[in-house]
Formats: structure tokens, sequence, C-alpha cells
């Protein structure tokens, strides 16, 4: 079989990391990892494109040598260039470098001069001292590359929602287009609640013939393992490695069923215990009245929690916590939902380590209709980002003002400025306060200890020209932990200068996470919605973003970049010391209204 763009991509990208290992040149290496990110988004397979004799040349990013090297792959099967590359390096170096912490180099030194080809291996010589005795390494970095590798393990098998997701809804299409006649069919579980991480994928559908969807289900070509196949529930492993979970259920209970799997466990745990007070037991069929032992059908959520006496509760707040009491009490929120957002603030473009021009991120930001947006390249600081420098901003400036009278939507001037080891600013504070908005954020020295890395973000928080801490934790689901740092200290400084905390929504990050976005939300400190996308399609993973923060209970104006165009820029032309107020004012005036 023709490889698929994703197997092209991910040969790219090793590609890219072999010819790191080897010391090649810098651009070469991006050469290769840019063509890897912007194969994986196209959106048509570059199998048929090629067999179509088209000009892969015209595709942003692939030049003769690649577009050879793509038609190579998709006729033989494999790249020479690759191989021989492959050959040339030690064996197992690019397990290595999959160890979040570990970059091509250093896999490379870790192979060479420890003579380790495994994970396990690396593991192991961390924990025994090996490892810090590398050039460049040291103890903290090492410690640091065992968390990781402790924190992979720890994900056990689960799956980041930004993978599960996705998977859910090809299936879930599939289905659809096998049996239209298929009426309601949703996710359940811990994917209804939107959970950072997935065990597995559970749907629930009605139909008037609910034999044939599991028969479809079972047939679908991305199915690679049948665990069950009954007239009731239907699970299978497809090709990704996730269990999905199929249940049809009788329209005239649909409503219980839709509750029960749900969940979570603990939700409906501390539901039933409110029922069974009530002389009432729950199951996924209905409602039983225990002393006549009748059941009570329910077709939709609302009517179920209507009968408990409750009022229905949004999914990503049933974690069996404050829910119930809350819905007692009528104090739940009305949560944010993605088209209250009016403008992104944290994006890049091809100027640092985005894959596409300004004008096609600008024109995603405006196609999702938002009112503003902020470009946010990366400062110089970051070398393999292709970090702007002082000059270079200054001329994005000089462009954006210039692309401003061809657009409606409001183009702000910004930079992902990095926080040195220090605490200072990646740029002169000339320059910080030339623009409109600074995304403060920690992309090195992440092994710091908790004392410094506090200091150091308190410091950055403080700057009078930033005006958001970019994904403050720098964690990545299952592959790197995040920093160390108090939590408490920092929020209260984030609120006593009216410094925003992102919820950064690329679903490899989530970060702010839920708890902690829930604790800033309480403090009243500002949360912005930022997606971080380096591609024009990015833009669409604020849904992402969204759920962390109606999972921390956030309402529309709990969250800063649900102003609009007009409430923002005064938010942003006021001094930080005074922002606050700005903040509050709409906070309580739209609470009460
Ligand atoms: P996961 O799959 O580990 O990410 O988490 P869930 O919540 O999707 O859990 P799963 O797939 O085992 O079950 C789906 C839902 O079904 C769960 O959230 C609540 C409900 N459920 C399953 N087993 C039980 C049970 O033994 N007792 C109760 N009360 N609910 C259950
Ligand atoms: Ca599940
Ligand atoms: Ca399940
Ligand atoms: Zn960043």
């Amino acid at each position: 079989m023709a490889p698929t763009n994703e197997q092209i991509a991910e040969l790219f990208e090793n590609m890219g990391s072999l010819l790191e290992m080897k010391g090649d040149t810098v651009f070469k290496i991006r050469a290769y990892q840019r063509a890897a990110r912007t194969i994986e988004q196209l959106s048509s397979p570059l199998a048929t494109a090629v067999e179509n004799g088209e000009d892969l040349t015209k595709i942003p990013g692939v030049g003769k040598a690649i577009s050879e090297k793509i038609a190579e792959y998709i006729s033989t099967g494999q790249v020479s260039a690759y191989e021989r590359l492959v050959e040339e390096l030690p064996s197992g170096v690019l397990d290595l470098k999959e160890i979040p912490g570990v970059g091509p180099k250093m896999a490379m030194a870790i192979s060479q001069q420890l003579g380790i080809s495994t994970v396990d291996g690396v593991a192991e010589a961390a924990a025994d001292g090996r490892l810090a005795t590398l050039p460049r390494m040291g103890k903290r970095a090492a410690e640091g590359i065992l968390r990781h590798i402790n924190a992979f393990k720890e994900m056990g098998g689960r799956t980041p929602i930004g993978e599960a997701l996705p998977v859910a809804e090809e299936v879930m299409n599939a289905l659809r287009e096998q049996c239209p006649e298929i009426d309601q069919l949703f996710p359940v579980g811990s994917l209804r609640r939107w959970e950072e991480t997935i065990g597995d994928i559970d749907l629930i559908g009605t139909s008037p013939n609910p034999e044939s969807v599991g028969d479809a289900l079972v047939a679908l070509p991305m199915v690679k393992d049948v665990l069950v196949h009954g007239p009731k529930k239907t699970s299978v492993v497809v090709e990704s490695g996730i269990q999905i979970d199929l249940r049809i259920a009788e329209p005239e209970a649909f409503g219980a069923m839709l509750q029960y799997f749900t969940g979570s466990q603990q939700h409906n745990i501390r539901l039933r215990d409110f029922a069974n007070r009530q002389g009432l037991s729950l199951n996924e069929y209905g409602i039983t009245n225990t002393e006549t032992g009748q059941v009570e059908e329910f077709a939709d959520e609302e009517t179920f929690y209507a009968r408990l006496g409750l009022p229905w509760m949004p999914p990503e707040l049933r974690t069996g916590l404050y829910e119930v009491d809350a819905g007692l009490e009528g104090t739940l929120p009305g949560l944010v939902v993605a088209t209250d957002l009016k403008g992104d603030l944290h994006l890049h473009s091809e100027w640092s380590d985005g894959n596409d021009p300004i004008e096609l991120m600008v024109e995603a930001a405006a196609a999702q209709g938002y009112e503003y947006m902020a470009l946010t390249d990366h400062s110089q600081g970051l070398g393999v980002a292709n970090g702007l420098t002082v000059e270079r901003l200054e001329s994005q400036i000089s462009l954006l003002r210039e692309m401003q009278e061809k657009y409606d939507i409001t183009i702000l001037c910004g930079s992902e400025c990095d926080i040195r080891a220090s605490g200072e600013m990646d740029f002169p504070d000339e320059m910080l306060a030339q623009l409109d908005v600074v995304v403060a954020s920690v992309h090195s020295a992440m092994g710091q200890d908790q004392a410094t890395m506090t200091a150091r973000m308190i410091k950055a928080i403080e700057h009078p020209s930033v005006t958001i801490i970019g994904h403050l934790t720098t964690r990545l689901l299952g592959q790197r932990e995040p920093v160390e740092f108090d939590l408490e200290a920092v929020l209260e400084a984030a609120r006593d200068t009216g410094t925003a905390l992102e919820i950064n929504a690329s679903p490899e990050r989530l970060d702010l996470r839920d708890t902690h976005a829930y604790r800033a939300r309480e403090m009243g400190i500002p949360l912005v919605i930022n997606t971080d996308s380096h591609h024009h399609t990015h833009l669409d993973k604020r849904r992402f973003g969204v759920a962390v923060a109606r999972r921390a209970w956030c309402r529309p104006e709990d969250i800063l970049n649900t102003m609009s165009r007009e409430e923002f820029l005064k938010f942003i032309r006021t001094p930080k010391s005074k922002r606050l107020n700005v903040f509050d004012a709409r906070r309580n005036g739209t609470a009460q209204s």
C-alpha cells in the first residue's frame, strides 16, 4: 500500500532528527521539519497527487529535493537517502530522541558515550547517575529526564484527548455513512466530559435497526480487533490502539443511558446517594421506585435530572465534587462556549516557527469570526524556533500596520517573548512597550528548583509590558512534566499585577490545566483561551481550551478574550496596575444583567 501523508510526514520528521544528530546545517534540518508539518496538514493524499502527475513543488515548503523523495517513497516504499542515514547512525537512537528532554544531539551522546539504545536503559542510567555525567547534562537535567519517562509511563496507556476525539469523530462519521438510519449518536464517558486523557472511547446511539450499527462498526476499515460483538454492545480496537465501546439504546430510555455512561463514576455515585434518599434507585435503564419496583424511562437527560429535582448539568462539571450541590442551590454557572471567543492572542507565523505566512493566519482568525487577533512570533532567545531579533520584530510591526488596511479584523502586534532563566524578558523594555500584546513564556531551563522558578515567573509577571503568561507550567501531556513552582504565589502575583494567564488550547499542552484554571478563576485572574497556532488549521483547536475553561467552571465573563474589540482594547490600553478594574467591571456588570 502507498504510504499515507502521516507516514511521509513522519519520515521527514525523522530525517530532520537524523540530520541534526549528524550535525547538518540548521537550514536543511528545518526544511525537513517544515515539510513534515505541511504534509501532515494536507487534505488530500500525496500518493494520489503523485499518481496524477501533479507538481508537488507547488506545496509550500516542498522543494525539488523533497518532492523527489516523496515520489521515491510512494513508488518504492522507501527513501534511499533516509535508509543510508539510518545505517550510518547507531541503532535505537531515534527511539531515544522520543524521550522528552532528549534532543537528537543528546540521543547521540547517550548512544555513543553510554552505549544505551533503549528508553528503559536511559531510565536506569538516569537513576544510577551515569546519565548526569554526560557533557551538558548534569544532575538536574538527568532527574528531569527520569521524570519525563515516568510521566509517559503514568499515562498508563491512556490517550490524550487531542488524539482520541478525532478518532471518535472519524468512527462516528463512518458509522453514519454506513448506517444512515442512525438517529442519535454521541460520545459519552470521559470523552463527553472532556477529560484530558481518555481510557477508552464510549459511544451511544439509537437506531431503528440496532444490530446493523454494531455490524457496521466491526466492519470499518480502521478496526483491527473485535472484543465484543453482541446485540447491545460492541467493543473494538482501532488501528491507533484505542478501544471503542458502542452501545445502542432504546429511544424511550436513551436519556438514562446517556446519563449513566457519561459518568463520571463519582458523579453517578453522588447522584445515586441523592436518589436513594428519595426512595429511588438509578441504573442505565432508568429510575426505579424502590418500594413499588416500577421503572421510569427517560428519553433525554433533562427529564432524568428533573425527576431527581435537579437541573441538567454540563458533562464537563460531572466530577462528583461540587456540581450536585451547586445544582441544588441553583448556582451552576452558565459556561463559556467556543463562539463566545472574540479573538486569539497567541498565533505564530513562518517568521518564527509557524508554518504559514501572516496573511493566512489573519484570514484563519477572521474565518473564526474573531474581532481581533495578536500575532506573537517567538523572540530571538529561542534560536531553534527562528525567534525574531529586535530588527525583525520592528519590520514585522510595520508590515502588520500596512496589512491592517486590508482587513476588518484588528491585528494586534505581539510577541511570545521568552522568559529567560533569570526572569528577564528576552526583548529590551523599549521594544516590549511598543507591542499591543506580550505573551511571556518559559521555554528553557525548565529544570530549575521551585524557588528559582517561582521567582523567575513572578519577575516576568511583574513586568509592566507583559500582558499574558503563556503555558504556565510548560507540561506536555504524557511527555514532559510541569516545571516545579509555587502555584499559589504565582497566582497571587498575577492577580496583584493584573497579568492574565493563558489556557493554552493546544491539546498536547492544555496548560493551565483544569484544576489550575479553576483556582485562577476563583481568585479573579483574567484567563485567556489561546490556541498557540503554528498552522492556520490549528485555530480550530480552541475547542480543547474551551473545554478546560468549562471544566474550570468559567463563564464567558471569566475569560478575557470574550471581550468585544472595544472592551479588549480598553483593557490593554489601561496601565497594568488598573487593568483588573476594567476586567472586574465587565465581570460584575455581566453577572448582574
Ligand atoms: P476512561 O474510559 O477511563 O477514560 O473513563 P470513563 O469515565 O469513560 O469510564 P468507562 O469507559 O469505564 O465507563 C464509562 C462510564 O460508564 C463511566 O464514566 C460511568 C459509567 N460506569 C461504568 N462502569 C460503572 C460502574 O461500575 N458504576 C457506575 N456507577 N458507573 C459506571
Ligand atoms: Ca471511557
Ligand atoms: Ca468504556
Ligand atoms: Zn511557547
